[in-house]
């Protein structure tokens, strides 16, 4: 244990919140008179008529909802929600048997999580509006959302991590996405005493390639020190080819961390040069293969099939036997967010438990390197002074700082969680220029391409936690909210309040006309293994105790509607196509009483399957569930389950004909079809 005669942070933080009581009631309720609008204007300025569209789509995580919701800026308006960690019945996710491989990792299917940071792939440091990446941060893997489909296409796991938070943050090339440890384990991970935390434990930096869609890879992991790899930022710019991620903890406390993990002045914000990581693995200088377990899920564009492969060693990188891969830089305190401005001659680290920000010189840190201005060298990692790389510190501009976003002009918005504010500042004299308070509690902040190279500084979005009083109230949990702020003049001003989906830690937006999205799928090129192109396709088989059925979804019927020779013990897939080829006209499928899955909802041209095991004799209707015409409310149809042991024949029809007919002996497609009905039951 720590000594007890420093000031804990326990009582440091009832300081400032105590000051922050009073912030908070001299800025009271209402914005200050510079930074004024009236309701009329705000409304005028956020307001998309309808009928038309907004100029940015923004992408928000849905912290522990595991999901991305997609809202259109300025207006606010959700537009979608995006299922990516999490079983989703809305669209079917992680129910039908296409999509539950998605979710499969080395522990086995794990139906949630907890998902912080979207993140846009670049182009030259700028959003390009192909894929977003995002986080899992309690069972660590990165997802990959296409953004023509608005669609989860790949997962990968992350191995010798727990808590994936500082991820998946991307290099301006897109080449790599990270993925830093929140939590320090034995790496690998064994049975070990807690107490020995500080010999056993270790943090690991995972660079993960990501410019190929379907083929994300581990590259390398840098084994570093066992601190909390909280928040990470690529260099650019001038900074190009390092990589900043922030630590806390470096105090190696493994428990009551409020306390003990809050004892030092500075912790470090740990600078990688990656170029030289790539080189040392190249040469093998430094590295080791480990065994390691964890599963990388693709799914197929063509067939929609989502495919595990299981993955067994990564290459390991030790930072002390790869010279001038890793420094130190000293930052106060506990810091959280590490950003780097537009240009990435400023790498900025928000000292959590202090009350500014600290701005560190790129120029100057290589300086440092050159001259080794060393304080002390950790586990063979030196540790820079800290008055040889800082280039300046944003004076008590606040309590709390959590995370800064940059607008492009030279400035840069800092989020207060204490003081409950952002606050702008100047780059390069760090001085405070504008102030205005959020409600309540913000977390991250966020500006269209605001960490990127080039931002579109029209707004800042703050993600706030607590919403208290804003909205009519529903219970003892509010949702979390956002508010928009117009920046494009010298003062914030606020616009816009509304409410989200889960908990948005953070959220990236870029203008709208860099998404193009798919309308939908042709029909020809749907590879699905048990894909029907016509009505007169489907049909029912049985392998076993096994019966597939093939059908067509189309305004407004099901082909075949009507099938029997099911019995008890029986295992049922149902292999549903939307044959239609025109742009949102959707079809649902679900079955009474069916213990096994959510629905399927089916886009026109795509292909999900529906597993049952009827558990009574009976008969069991079934219907579409979304409402796709006049005579949805007809889209219905009858399974008739028999007892097990009964000799009912297999049937298959509409109207008074037979779906398939003769041909259902041979029907059986092969190879990849074992995917989808036999490797997930
Ligand atoms: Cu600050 Cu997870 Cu990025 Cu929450 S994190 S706020
Ligand atoms: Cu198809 Cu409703």
């Amino acid at each position: 244990m720590r000594s007890s005669a420093r000031p804990s942070a326990v009582a440091l933080l009832a300081a400032v919140a105590a000051t922050a009581g009073v912030l908070a009631g001299c800025h009271s309720n209402k914005p200050t008179l510079a930074n004024a609008v009236t309701g009329a204007e705000a409304a005028a300025r956020v307001y998309v008529p309808p009928g038309q569209k907004d100029e940015f789509y923004a992408f928000f995580s849905g912290g522990f909802s595991g999901q991305v919701s997609v809202y259109g800026l300025p207006s606010g308006r959700l537009l979608k929600v995006i299922p990516v960690f999490s079983q989703d019945p809305q669209e079917g996710w992680g129910y039908d048997e296409e999509t539950k491989p998605m979710l499969e990792t080395s522990f086995g299917f794990v139906p949630w999580d907890d998902a912080h940071h979207p993140e846009l792939s670049q182009t030259n440091g700028v959003p390009n509006g192909k894929w977003l990446f995002i986080n899992g941060n309690n069972t660590p893997r990165i997802a990959r959302i296409d953004l023509s489909q608005f669609k989860t296409a790949e997962i990968l796991q992350i191995p010798n991590s727990a808590g994936n938070h500082s991820s998946p943050f991307t290099t301006p090339d897109g080449k790599y996405v990270v993925a830093g440890t929140r939590f320090s384990v034995p790496v690998p991970n064994r049975d070990t005493t807690l107490a020995s935390f500080a010999q056993s434990f270790k943090g690991t930096l995972t660079f993960v390639r990501a410019d190929e869609p379907g083929k994300m890879a581990i590259a390398f992991q840098i084994l570093v020190p066992g601190y909390d790899y909280d928040l990470g930022h690529a260099g650019k710019g001038v900074s190009d080819g390092w990589f900043f991620f922030t630590t806390y903890n470096t105090e190696q406390a493994h428990t009551k961390l409020e306390v003990n993990a809050s004892q030092n002045d500075k912790d470090y914000i740990a600078a990688i040069d990656y170029r030289r990581a790539e080189s040392c693995v190249a040469a093998g200088q430094g590295t080791s293969t480990m065994p390691a377990n964890y599963d990388h899920n693709v799914i197929d564009d063509r067939s929609n099939v989502a495919h595990v492969e299981r993955k067994t060693s990564v290459t390991a990188l030790d930072p002390s036997r790869c010279d001038g891969v890793m420094y130190f830089l000293p930052t106060p305190k506990s810091p959280h967010g590490v950003d780097v401005d537009p240009s990435g001659g400023y790498i900025v680290g928000n000292g959590k438990l202090s009350a500014g920000g600290a701005g560190h010189s790129f120029t100057k840190m290589r300086q440092a390197i050159a001259s080794k201005a060393f304080d002390k060298v950790v586990d063979g990692i030196p540790v820079l002074k800290y008055e040889s790389v800082l280039a300046g510190e944003v004076k008590s501009a606040g309590l709390g700082p959590l995370h800064t976003e940059f607008d492009g002009k030279g400035y840069a918005y800092t989020s207060f969680f204490i003081s409950s504010e952002i606050v702008k500042w100047k780059l390069g004299t760090w001085e405070v220029v504008d102030r205005t308070p959020t409600y309540y509690a913000i977390g991250h902040l966020m500006i269209p391409g605001g960490d990127s190279r080039a931002p579109w500084g029209k707004y800042v979005i703050a993600l706030n936690k607590i919403t208290k009083d804003r909205y009519l109230p529903t219970g003892p949990i509010m949702d979390q909210s956002a508010q928009l702020y117009d920046i494009s003049g010298p003062k914030m001003q606020l616009l816009l309040d509304f409410p989200t989906i889960g908990e948005p830690h953070y959220a990236q937006a870029l203008p709208a006309n860099l998404i193009h999205s798919v309308k939908f799928n042709a029909l020809t090129d749907n590879a699905n293994p048990w894909a029907v192109k016509t009505e007169a396709d489907g049909g029912i088989s049985r392998q076993g105790k096994t019966v597939h059925v093939k059908m067509a979804a189309i305004r407004s019927h099901f082909s075949p509607d009507n099938l029997e020779g099911i019995t008890v013990g029986d295992t049922v897939f149902f292999h549903v196509t939307n044959i239609e080829q025109d742009w949102d006209i959707v079809h649902g499928f679900a079955v009474l009483g069916n213990t096994d899955a959510a629905e399927l909802i089916l886009a026109p041209g795509e292909t999900r399957t529906l597993k049952w095991v009827p558990r009574a004799s009976g008969v069991y209707p079934f219907y579409c569930t979304d409402f796709c015409s006049a005579l949805h409310q007809e889209m219905q149809g009858y399974v008739r389950v028999s007892p097990a042991g009964s000799t009912v024949a297999l049937s298959a029809t509409i109207g008074d004909h037979a779906v398939g007919g003769d041909r259902m002996a041979g029907m059986h497609p092969t190879g990849a079809a074992g995917a989808v009905a036999g490797g997930h039951q």
